[in-house]
Order: C-alpha cells, then sequence, then structure tokens
C-alpha cells in the first residue's frame, strides 16, 4: 500500500502527473462528535495518467480495510433513482439472458442488496459479496444471501470449484475501488460462466475531465476508466468489452457488457473511434485539468463568501463522498456552510471529514429555511430538489457546484 509510481493496470513505469488535490481526509470517514478532538488521518491526492495504456489513477493506495470494512457509512438504497436504475437493469438483463431458478447472479460490491433483491423478487438465485459489515447485514435481512468479505481471484477460485459459476456478474463502482486490479478481472473471469455476462458499471473519465467533476476524485477511486483502458484491461484476462451504454448516473457512468467470446458491438468501436478523435488515450486531454479545476473552486468560493457578505445562510445537502472533496479541496467550512443534511440516517449525527460539518437529517432544511443549499450530492440534484419542493416554495434556492458553480 502507499503510493505507487508504476500503472495499476498494465505496470508502466513513467505515470504522468495530472492534477494534485493535496492531502486530504478519507471521504467516507465520518466523524463522531469525539473524534472530532483527534488528529484526522490525511492522504496524499494525486491523479495521473498511463501513457502506455491510457488509465487515469490516483497514485496513493489506502489499505481497504480501512477504507471499506467497519462503519462504512454508504448504503445505496438511499436513492430513489438508483434503485429504479438497478430495477431497470436486471428486468433487461432477465429478458435479454432468459434468467430462471436454474441461473446464478452475482454481484460484487453487493451493499445493502439493492440491486440483487430484483432478482430475488424474480425467483433468480443470487450471491452478494461485500466487506462492509453494515450494508451486508441489510441485504441478509432482505433476502440477499451475503459473503461478507473482499471479491478476491482466490475466492473467485473457491466459488468455481464449488460448481458456483455465475450466468450474470454485477460490479457497480467497485472495479475503481479495487487495489489488486488484475487480480480483481481475472477474478471475474473465473467465476463468469462460458455463457455468462459481467454487467459492470464505472464513472466515465471522459464525463469527469468534460464536466469538471474533480470531486468524484478521492482515496475509494483508485482508477478513472476510459474505454480505451477498460478494452485493454479486460483483454488481458481474456475477457471482451463487446457492448457498452453511456448512462447519466453519478455525472455520467459507462456500463459494460463484458463476455468470453469476442463479438465487439458497433457501441464499442464508436466510443474506441470518439475517445481517439478527442484524444481522451493521450495526455493533451487532461493537460489543462488542473487549471479547470482551480477556476472552479475559485468561481464557487467567489459565489458562497458573495452569499454571507449578503447576510444569506447557507446549508448543504448530501454528506457524500465527492461531498468531502469538494468542501476539502475548496475549503468550505462552517464560515461558510452551517450543516449538511442527508437521508441516510447512519450519516445523521456525525460530521464532515477535514470541514467538520455537522451532518442532520433533511427536515432540518424546514425547520432552519436557509436561504441557499449547496447540493453536494449534485448528481442527484433532480430528485433532491424534488423532495425539497416545499423548501424552495418557501423561497429556499439551490447551488449547483459542478460543471460551474450556478443557483438554480
Ligand atoms: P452519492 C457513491 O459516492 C459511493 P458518493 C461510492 N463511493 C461510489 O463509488 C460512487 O457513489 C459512485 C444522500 N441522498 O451516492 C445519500 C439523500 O440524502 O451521490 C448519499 O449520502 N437524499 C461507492 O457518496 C448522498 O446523498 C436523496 O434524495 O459521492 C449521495 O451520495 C439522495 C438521492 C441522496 O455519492
Amino acid at each position: 500500500m502507499g503510493a505507487s509510481s508504476t500503472c495499476r493496470s498494465c505496470g508502466h513505469a513513467g505515470l504522468e502527473p495530472v492534477l494534485d488535490l493535496g492531502r486530504t481526509p478519507l471521504a467516507d470517514r465520518l466523524l463522531t462528535a469525539t473524534q472530532l478532538a483527534e488528529t484526522e488521518p490525511v492522504y496524499p491526492l494525486q491523479v495521473a495518467f498511463c501513457p502506455h495504456c491510457s488509465l487515469l489513477q490516483i497514485l496513493e493506495t489506502v489499505p481497504p480495510e480501512v477504507l471499506f470494512c467497519e462503519d462504512y457509512p454508504y448504503y445505496s438504497s438511499f436513492s430513489d433513482a438508483l434503485l429504479r436504475h438497478s430495477r431497470e437493469n436486471v428486468l433487461d438483463l432477465i429478458a435479454r439472458r432468459d434468467l430462471g431458478p436454474r441461473s446464478l447472479a452475482v454481484e460484487l460490491a453487493s451493499n445493502d442488496g439493492y440491486l440483487l433483491r430484483n432478482y430475488v423478487e424474480a425467483g433468480i438465485p443470487v450471491l452478494g459479496i461485500d466487506p462492509a459489515e453494515g450494508p451486508a447485514r441489510e441485504a441478509e435481512k432482505i433476502g440477499v444471501r451475503t459473503l461478507n468479505t473482499f471479491f478476491t481471484a482466490e475466492l473467485a477460485t473457491r466459488l468455481a470449484a464449488d460448481g458456483r459459476q455465475a450466468d450474470v456478474i454485477h460490479g457497480n463502482n467497485v472495479l475503481a475501488h479495487v487495489a489488486d486490479t488484475n487480480g480483481f478481472v481475472g477474478g471475474i473471469a473465473t467465476l463468469l460462466a462460458g455463457s455468462g455476462v459481467a454487467v459492470i458499471e464505472v464513472p466515465y473519465v471522459k464525463d469527469l475531465i468534460d464536466h469538471r467533476e474533480f470531486d468524484t476524485i478521492y482515496h475509494e477511486h483508485l482508477c478513472y476508466f476510459s474505454v480505451t483502458a477498460l478494452d485493454h484491461l479486460f483483454r488481458r484476462h481474456g475477457l471482451y468489452l463487446n457492448e457498452v451504454k453511456r448512462l447519466p448516473i453519478h455525472g455520467g457512468s459507462l456500463r459494460l457488457y463484458v463476455e468470453k467470446v469476442e463479438r465487439v458491438g458497433d457501441s464499442v468501436k464508436e466510443l474506441l473511434a470518439l475517445e481517439a478523435a478527442e484524444r481522451v488515450d493521450r495526455i493533451d486531454f487532461y493537460r489543462d485539468f488542473a487549471q479547470r479545476v482551480e477556476g472552479l473552486k475559485t468561481e464557487l468560493l467567489a459565489l458562497l463568501r458573495g452569499l454571507k457578505a449578503q447576510g444569506r445562510s447557507v446549508a448543504a445537502y448530501g454528506a457524500a463522498a465527492k461531498g468531502a472533496t469538494l468542501v476539502n479541496y475548496v475549503g468550505i467550512g462552517t464560515d461558510l456552510v452551517d450543516f449538511v443534511v442527508d437521508r441516510n440516517v447512519h450519516k445523521q449525527g456525525r460530521y464532515m471529514p477535514g470541514q467538520h460539518i455537522p451532518i442532520f437529517g433533511p427536515e432540518r432544511l424546514l425547520t432552519a429555511q436557509p436561504d441557499y443549499v449547496l447540493l453536494l450530492a449534485w448528481n442527484f440534484a433532480a430528485e433532491i430538489m424534488e423532495q425539497q419542493a416545499e423548501y424552495a416554495r418557501r423561497g429556499g434556492r439551490f447551488v449547483v457546484p459542478v460543471p460551474e458553480p450556478k443557483v438554480v
């Protein structure tokens, strides 16, 4: 663990620096009141590009046990949009792949069972795998059988040896989180049945760069994928990226359909061509990113300071991991934002890392009625603004920070 100087995917040694976000605390390490007095661990957050396989990545690897095991506060089921998105994905796959009671659907990083529950409802056997204790317990409660552990190449070998190969393997927002990228993808190849499909979602690096989504960079996210980088990665393990869809979720994601048989479709060819045309596979594409991120910081600070100078009160919505990067990099403390609200009960009563902004339930927006709410979970802006219609009706306004800070 610690800092690496070689590419996480291909091992190339000449990584090119792209962005340095300084030393930041861990994004999901929300503090209890007693922890406020303790020194918080901080880690360097530097982003670099591999000119050999095109993978954008951070250099620091924080041990996964520190990031994901005990007290991991992220529970997928608090977003209705994510639940809908996952359900549609599953129903589509059941129909397309003709899945039934003799099939097996496995999810890597199954969290609280938000996705696999849809297979359980349809009578299709499932296995969830997730190292986070709290979410795994919730999954079991709703009937989603879950192994509370990390998915590794060894675990894949054991499951396959037990005759448990999967017809579908889901992996949503997990590939970027694993330190042993090749071990993980090799494990997918082992666990996947010959005719099976791995359906993997990752945030898309082109959206990150195009829309200045720098706040999605934190220590949990080790890699930021392009189709070009993914194609290299899967081929190394005898897997083929045959179909890809661009999705709006999380600020712009890719859904990848990966199989053992090579039949690369137009969707993949088109995105590979687009990336080549826009030079996503070259350092050029990333060169001015640091400067554009710096620009966003200046604009957002000016906006918030301006509101404060006019005597306006500001709160924030979403104790999201990305919110931690945003408040720490931009330097937003309780001088600018009074409190954060979040529907996730496991986050309420805690404090944002680094800036120590207190977290409450969303009802606080109506009792305190701040003049503005900074949307730290801007990726769910539509869902949140709809829920907060009453706050808006009473005159409240929202500030969206990304891609350019604006009041809506
Ligand atoms: P959210 C998550 O990151 C988790 P985060 C993870 N790190 C990852 O990889 C990315 O997604 C892709 C709350 N909320 O999911 C819930 C409400 O309170 O955008 C969350 O705490 N009310 C694995 O943490 C937060 O906002 C609502 O109506 O950056 C959103 O966090 C909704 C919709 C959300 O991302």
